[in-house]
């Protein structure tokens, strides 16, 4: 707290009997509590995002909040050793296990069940928790220990869903690609309760919207800041029970982008490495970004240089979705507020000499990606499918045997669980 970090709680050994993605032995062996932390997004620029103003400002944010997390994380990380404790920073995001589809993006440690764990967030609707000050829109940072810490409280199972989502569900209608349901729930298991979400429909759906391959609405009347629209899905909704095509769109759509691999590799190095200093030396407070939009591009390009990642200086913009935890307020109207001006301000697309262009409608959308398509050279993408291919596979490919199993045993009793509550339900009634 000193820090500035207000919402930090933490788990015991006693409260982590969960998913294995909950599993602190996977990130460090003898690890017993962990400690986690949020810190908000910035509203003024979720407002410039939601209402298509400029994705510049949340995207700076978003630089400078996940390496501040880093560094207050390594901070009290530093601290416990120096107490005799084990402890370790754990990567905000891109820390992915070892999968042989590199694509399953199943994380080292998830940050959201030790938010939920640790007593500072609920389950929220969308997957993304929710936080009693600040709603969904927050980053999230967790420290693991082998210090034997006492407990926080944790909310009630399903706290956020009787008292907002139930009656909100305006994070399943900002999804671009409606990754989950609106009406339809599922359930997971967390220290013997079972918790409420909506039901996934594909979380390819969700990477497709999140890496921008597709950011047109299903009512075509809003896009996110993605680049491209998949053809195909402009007239007809995917099926999201055909999984194998859904992959197959995804790969070809982004491996055309030619800029793939280095949109990836800015969230991977933000999130997983600790640049000491440089942030603050490349980038403006978001009190100082000018209110010029190609000098905030410029401003984003160098940094994104700094970082020694070439190839995306025309549109330096990695974070173009998120869209169902920016809407999520603390309170149900100022939920309500940020979803209508998502849905109200129309559509952005690439324009002349590739320069986003906010417009009313998808017919005026249509006409300016007519005008002004985005190709990108044969031996770029070439070039990108094989760096992609590489960092992909050098990372994540590979195979968590011990996660499986744990995965197997999880879903069995995940399982009993479910049938233990209807039979309960039933007899009661
Ligand atoms: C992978 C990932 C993504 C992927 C996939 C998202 C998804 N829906 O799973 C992509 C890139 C698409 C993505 C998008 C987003 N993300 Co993200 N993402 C993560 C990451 C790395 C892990 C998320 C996670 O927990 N996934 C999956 C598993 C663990 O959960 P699960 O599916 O419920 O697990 C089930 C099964 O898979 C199984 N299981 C669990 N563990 C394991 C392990 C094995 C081996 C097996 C076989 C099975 C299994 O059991 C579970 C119950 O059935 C975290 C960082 C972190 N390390 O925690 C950030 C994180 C969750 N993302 C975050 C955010 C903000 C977003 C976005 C809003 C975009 C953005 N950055 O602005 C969107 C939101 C999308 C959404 N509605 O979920 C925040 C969450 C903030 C919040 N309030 O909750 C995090 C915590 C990053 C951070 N440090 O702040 N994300």
């Amino acid at each position: 707290m000193d820090r500035g970090v207000q919402v930090v709680g933490i788990a015991g050994p006693d409260r982590l009997d969960g998913p294995p993605s909950l599993n602190l032995d996977y990130s460090m062996k003898g690890a017993r509590s962990v400690i986690s932390m949020a810190l908000p997004m910035d509203v003024s620029a979720i407002d410039a995002f939601l209402s298509k103003r400029s994705p510049a400002p949340h995207n700076l944010d978003q630089f400078i909040n996940y390496q501040r997390l880093f560094r207050v994380e390594t901070e009290l990380a530093d601290y416990l050793i120096s107490l005799g404790y084990k402890a370790r920073a754990l990567p905000t995001s891109a820390d992915y296990r070892r999968s042989p589809y590199v694509f399953s993006l199943q994380p080292a440690f998830s940050m959201r069940y030790a938010a939920i764990a640790s007593g500072i967030a609920g389950q929220g609707w969308s997957g993304n928790v929710i936080t009693k000050e600040y709603g969904a829109a927050v980053y999230l940072g967790a420290v693991i220990t082998d210090a034997l810490l006492d407990g926080d409280l944790p909310l009630p199972a399903d706290y956020f869903y009787e008292t907002r989502c139930k009656q909100c569900r305006c994070c399943a209608r900002s999804c671009p690609s409606r990754m989950f349901s609106d009406q339809e729930n599922e359930r997971y298991l967390l220290n013997g309760e079972l918790y409420t979400r909506g039901k996934r429909r594909s979380v390819d759906l969700c990477k497709i919207s999140c890496f921008g391959l597709h950011s047109l609405s299903y009512d075509r009347k809003w896009t996110n800041w993605g680049l491209h629209w998949i053809d195909d899905w402009v007239e007809k909704e995917p099926n999201p029970k055909k999984k194998t095509a859904l992959m197959a769109a995804m790969l070809r759509k982004g491996l055309t982008t030619g800029d793939s691999m280095p949109r990836f590799d800015i969230l991977k190095r933000l999130c997983t490495r600790l640049y000491p200093g440089e942030v603050s030396r490349f980038l403006p407070s978001l009190d100082h970004f000018p209110q010029d939009e190609s000098e905030r591009y410029r401003i984003l390009a160098a940094f994104i240089s700094s970082l020694e990642i070439h190839g995306i200086d025309n549109y330096p913009i990695p974070m173009v979705c998120g869209q169902c935890a920016l809407v999520c307020g603390p309170e149900p109207e100022e939920t309500r507020r940020r979803y209508k001006l998502l849905t109200s301000s129309g559509l952005v697309v690439p324009g002349e000499k590739g320069r986003m262009t906010k417009v009313e409608t998808y017919e005026e959308a249509s006409l300016l990606r007519r005008r002004y398509p985005l190709k990108s050279p044969f031996y770029r993408n070439l070039r990108d499918t094989f760096d992609s291919l590489y960092l992909w596979h050098r990372y994540y490919f590979g195979l968590d045997l011990r996660g499986h199993l744990q995965a197997i045993r999880y879903r069995r009793r995940m399982k009993k669980a479910l049938s233990d509550n209807t039979n309960h339900k039933t007899s009661s009634m």
